[in-house]
C-alpha cells in the first residue's frame, strides 16, 4: 500500500471519554482500513474540557484491541467455556430464567448492576424497562458501595435523589474538600474535567482549598491546608463545624432563610458537639475547626463538597446531610461560586417538580438481615446472605450487568461461594474476569469505541453545562449486539413481546411526558413528534425528543432561536461534532425543591434520629487507637477493569499497603516487606509502603485488584494480581441509615508477614 492511500484511510474523530465522569473530549485518529486507533489526543476544541486528557483515555485504544475482550456469548460447563450463538444465548438465558421465576416467584432473581451502566446512556434507556420485564424487588447495584447515602440526604432534604449539588468549582474562592481525591480521580458527583487546571485556577485566583483527608492525597497536596482526619469522623467534624457556625453568629441564610426549615433543631444537635469534644474522635484540633468555620463564612463564595470517603462509612448518610448544611447556612447552597445543580440539556424544561409525597425508603426491606430498600434498590452488602441463607425465599439466580462484585463489595469470600451456589447467573460484561466466571452465560456487548453514548447522568453534574453526542467511531462488528440491543431482546422474550413492542412501548412513554397539553410542548401532538423524530427505532430517536422537549430544545419548532441560545436537537449536537457549551450553572431554588414542604429540610426526622447512633459512638471514637482500612485510587486505573491494558497496568506495583512510620515501628513493618492484614472476614498479604502520607493509626490498600482468580481469562492483569481488598471489607459494617457499607474505616490487625 502506498503511503496515500495509508492515510486515505485516516480519519480524525471527536469524541466524549466513556471511562470516568469527568467526560473529557478525545480527538481519536483510526485507520479505516483496519478498524484500528492509531493514535488518541485531547480534543482543544471541546468546550468542556478543552483539550485534558488522563492516561486512562490512550488505555481505549488497548482496550479496544485487547484480545481477551469477548466477541461472542461464552457458555460455561463446569469449568470449561465454549462461544455459542446469540440465539442458543438468549434461548439459555431466558428459559433458565422463567423456569427459576415459576417455580419460585420474581424474587428468586437477583440484579446488579456496575457502574459502567452510568457510563452508556443507550444502554440505561432499556435498563428499567428489563428489570420491569423480570419483575424482581431483589436489585442490588454499585450505588450501595458508592453514592447512596448522598442520594439519600439530598432526598431528605431536597425531594429528591436525583438532586446532588454539584461544587462550582470555576467560580468558587474557598473550596472545602471531605474524602475526595479529585486530582486523580478527576472528580464523582461533579463532572469536571480537567480538575487539576481548575483547582490551579482557584489557587491562582486567590482561592483557598482545604481537604480532609486521612492521607496527604495527591489533592491535599495542592492544598492550603490538609486536615488528616480520622476515618468515619466526618460527622462529628462537620457538626462541630457548624456548632462553631452558630455559637459565633456565622451562619447567614441570605435568601435561603424563608425557604429553610429545620434550622433550630440543627442549632440544637450541634450544640453539644463543640470541636473541644469530637477532637479526640477527629484527630482535628479545636482550633483548626474554629479557623475553617470563620474563613468559610468570611469567603465571598464557598463550597463544601465530599466523596467517597465521607459516603463509605458508618455514618455516611450524617456525614453527606451535613455537607450540605454547611452550604445552606453558610448561604452557599444554590448561588453561583457556591454548589448548585446544574440543568440537563435532556433532563425537564422547567422546575416544577412534583412534591414527594412519601420516601422512596424502607418500603420493603432484605430478607435476612432486614436492610431498607431505597429507590427500588437492597444495599449489596445484603447480596451474599441472600443468596446463602436456607428459606424459600432466597436469591437463586443473578443477572449481573456490567458488575465486577466480588472485587468491588464487601466480603469477596463469602460472595464468592454465595455465586457458586447460584442455580444460574447471567453476566453482561465484556471480560471473564473474577465476577463473571461465576456465569453459566456470559453476554457480551460491544465495546467503547463500537458503541455511541449520551452521558444522561453526568450533563446532570457538569460543573459548566454543556452537550456532547458521541456517536460509534468503529461500526458495529458483524456478529456483535450493543448492551441496549441485548437487553431489549431479553426484555422482548422475558415478557413474550417483540422487540418492535418494546421499542414502542418506550417511545409512547417518553412522548407522553414530552408532547401535548401539561408538557413542555403543549402545542405538539404525539402524532406530529413522531414525524419529526423518524422510525428509526432504539436510542437515538428517544434521545432526540429528550433534547427537543429539554431545557435547551427546540420544542419541534423550526424557527432559530431570537435569544442567541442553542436549540437543541439531536441533528445540532450532530453537526458540533466537538460540543456545544450551554454556560454556567445558574440557581434553581425555590422552583426546584420537591420536598412535600416545598422548603429545604435542614433537619430530616430520619437523620435527626440517627444522630442519637452518632453520639453513642463519641466515647469509643475518642478512645480507640486501634488500625482501620481505608482505599485509595491510582490515575492509570479504574475500580476493577482496565487493568488489562498493559499501557495502563505497567509500572510499579500499585497494590501496596501505605503505613506510617510509626506504625511501621510498632508493628514491625519494613519499607519494602509484606504485611499481612486481617479483618473479622479475611486476610490478604500486601507489600508494604511506609510513608507519612497516611495519618497513624491508618493503613490505605486500594480496591479492585486480586486478579489472579482461576477461570479468569485476563492475561495482563493476572501479571499485576495485586489482591482484593474487598475480602477484608466486612458486609456486615455498614451505614445503618442507608445500608451502604463501610469501605473506608474497617478494623484490621496488621502484621509483618
Ligand atoms: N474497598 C472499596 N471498594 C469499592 C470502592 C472503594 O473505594 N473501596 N469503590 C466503590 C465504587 S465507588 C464503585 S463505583 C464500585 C464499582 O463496582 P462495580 O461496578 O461492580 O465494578 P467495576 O470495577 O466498575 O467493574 C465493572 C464491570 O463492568 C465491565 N465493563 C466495563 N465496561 C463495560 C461496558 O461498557 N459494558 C458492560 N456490559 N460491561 C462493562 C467490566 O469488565 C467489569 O466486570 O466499586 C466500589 N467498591
Ligand atoms: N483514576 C481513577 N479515577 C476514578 C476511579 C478510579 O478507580 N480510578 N473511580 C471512579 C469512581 S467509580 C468514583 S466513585 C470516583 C471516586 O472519587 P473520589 O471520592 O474523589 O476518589 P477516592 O480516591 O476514592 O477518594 C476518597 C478519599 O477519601 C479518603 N478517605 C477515606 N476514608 C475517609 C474518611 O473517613 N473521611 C475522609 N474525610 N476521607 C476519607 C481517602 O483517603 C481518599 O483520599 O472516582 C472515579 N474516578
Ligand atoms: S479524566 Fe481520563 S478517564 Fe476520565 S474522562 Fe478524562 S480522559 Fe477519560
Ligand atoms: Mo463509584
Amino acid at each position: 500500500m502506498s503511503t496515500s492511500t495509508q492515510r486515505s484511510a485516516h480519519a480524525l474523530v471527536h469524541r466524549t471519554c466513556p471511562l470516568c465522569e469527568a467526560k473529557c473530549g478525545i480527538s481519536v485518529e483510526v485507520d479505516r482500513s483496519v478498524q484500528q486507533v492509531v493514535t488518541i489526543r485531547g480534543d482543544r476544541e471541546d468546550p468542556f474540557s478543552g483539550g485534558f486528557l488522563c492516561p486512562k483515555a490512550y488505555g481505549l485504544k488497548g482496550l479496544h484491541e485487547d484480545p481477551d475482550r469477548l466477541q461472542r456469548p461464552l457458555r460455561r460447563d463446569g469449568s470449561s467455556w465454549r462461544e455459542i450463538g446469540w440465539d442458543e444465548a438468549f434461548d439459555l438465558v431466558t428459559s433458565r430464567l422463567q423456569a427459576i421465576r415459576s417455580a419460585h416467584g420474581p424474587d428468586a432473581i437477583g440484579t446488579y448492576l456496575g457502574n459502567p451502566n452510568a457510563h452508556d446512556g443507550f444502554a440505561g434507556l432499556y435498563t428499567p424497562g428489563f428489570q420491569r420485564a423480570l419483575g424482581t424487588r431483589w436489585r442490588f447495584s454499585a450505588t450501595s458501595v458508592d453514592q447512596l447515602p448522598k442520594a439519600m440526604s439530598s432526598c431528605l432534604m431536597f425531594g429528591s435523589p436525583a438532586y446532588l449539588p454539584v461544587p462550582d468549582v470555576d467560580r468558587t474562592d474557598f473550596l472545602l474538600v471531605l474524602g475526595a481525591n479529585p486530582m486523580t480521580s478527576n472528580g464523582s458527583l461533579m463532572t469536571a474535567a480537567d480538575m487539576p487546571g481548575r483547582l490551579e485556577a482557584l489557587r491562582k485566583r486567590g482561592g483557598t482549598l482545604v481537604v480532609v483527608d486521612p492521607r496527604r492525597s495527591e489533592t491535599a497536596r495542592i492544598a492550603d491546608r490538609h486536615l488528616a482526619i480520622r476515618p468515619g469522623s466526618d460527622a462529628f467534624f462537620l457538626f462541630s463545624l457548624v456548632h462553631v457556625l452558630f455559637e459565633e453568629g456565622l451562619t447567614r441564610l441570605g435568601r435561603l432563610e424563608p425557604m429553610t426549615n429545620g434550622v433550630d433543631a440543627v442549632r440544637a444537635l450541634a450544640r453539644e458537639l463543640p470541636p473541644e469534644r469530637t477532637a479526640a474522635a477527629t484527630g482535628i484540633a479545636p482550633d483548626d475547626v474554629r479557623r475553617l468555620a470563620r474563613e468559610l463564612a468570611a469567603a465571598e463564595r464557598a463550597a463544601c463538597y465530599g466523596r467517597i470517603g465521607t459516603c463509605t462509612q458508618e455514618f455516611g448518610t450524617l456525614a453527606s446531610w451535613l455537607v450540605d448544611v454547611v452550604n445552606v447556612l453558610t448561604g452557599n447552597l444554590d448561588r453561583p461560586g457556591g454548589v448548585m445543580w446544574p440543568r440537563s440539556p435532556a433532563g425537564a424544561a422547567t422546575d416544577r417538580p412534583a412534591r414527594r409525597a412519601a420516601l422512596p425508603y424502607a418500603r420493603w426491606r432484605s430478607r435476612v438481615r432486614g436492610l431498607p430498600e431505597f429507590g427500588g434498590e437492597l444495599p449489596v452488602a445484603a447480596l451474599s446472605e441472600e443468596i446463602d441463607t436456607a428459606g424459600e425465599k432466597r436469591i437463586r439466580a443473578l443477572v449481573c450487568i456490567a458488575g465486577n462484585p466480588m472485587l468491588s463489595t464487601p466480603n469477596g469470600a463469602r460472595l464468592g461461594k454465595a455465586l457458586a451456589s447460584l442455580d444460574f447467573m447471567v453476566s453482561i460484561d465484556i471480560y471473564r474476569n473474577e465476577t463473571t466466571r461465576f456465569a453459566d452465560v456470559i453476554l457480551p456487548p460491544t465495546g467503547h469505541l463500537e458503541r455511541g453514548n449520551f452521558d444522561f447522568f453526568f450533563h446532570a453534574l457538569m460543573v459548566r453545562q454543556s452537550v456532547k453526542w458521541t456517536p460509534p467511531v468503529f461500526e458495529k462488528p458483524a456478529g456483535a449486539m450493543h448492551q441496549w440491543e441485548i437487553l431489549r431482546e431479553l426484555t422482548a422474550r422475558l415478557s413474550g413481546a417483540t422487540t418492535e413492542a418494546v421499542d414502542e412501548a418506550m417511545l409512547q412513554h417518553f412522548l407522553g411526558a414530552a408532547v401535548g397539553p401539561g408538557t413542555a410542548c403543549p402545542d405538539v401532538t404525539s402524532e406530529e413528534a413522531r414525524r419529526a423524530l423518524g422510525d428509526v427505532a432504539g436510542p437515538e430517536r428517544l434521545i432526540d425528543l429528550r433534547l427537543r422537549a429539554g431545557p435547551w430544545g427546540d420544542r419541534f419548532v423550526a424557527a432559530p432561536a431570537a435569544d442567541g441560545q442553542p436549540r437543541l436537537s439531536l441533528a445540532t449536537l450532530r453537526a458540533a461534532e466537538h460540543g456545544i457549551d450551554l454556560g454556567p450553572i445558574a440557581p434553581r431554588l425555590p422552583n426546584l425543591l420537591a420536598t412535600e414542604s416545598g422548603k429545604i429540610e435542614l433537619a430530616p426526622p430520619l437523620l435527626v434520629e440517627d444522630v442519637a447512633r452518632l453520639r453513642a459512638a463519641l466515647d469509643a471514637r475518642s478512645a480507640g487507637d486501634d488500625l482501620v482500612l481505608v482505599g485509595r485510587r491510582h490515575l492509570r486505573s479504574n475500580n476493577s477493569w482496565m487493568h488489562n491494558v498493559e499501557a495502563l497496568a505497567k509500572g510499579p506495583e500499585r497494590c501496596t499497603l501505605l503505613v506510617n512510620p510509626h506504625d511501621a515501628t510498632r508493628l514491625g513493618l519494613a519499607d519494602g516487606g509484606r504485611a499481612r492484614v486481617r479483618s473479622r472476614v479475611g486476610e490478604v498479604t500486601a507489600p508494604v509502603v511506609v510513608s507519612d502520607e497516611i495519618r497513624p493509626g491508618v493503613v490505605s490498600l486500594p480496591h479492585g485488584f486480586g486478579h489472579d482468580a482461576d477461570g479468569a481469562q485476563l492475561a495482563v492483569a493476572h501479571r499485576h494480581a495485586g489482591v482484593n481488598s474487598n475480602l477484608l471489607a466486612d458486609e456486615t459494617l455498614i451505614d445503618a441509615l442507608s445500608g451502604n457499607a463501610v469501605l473506608n474505616g474497617i478494623p484490621v490487625e496488621v502484621s509483618a508477614a
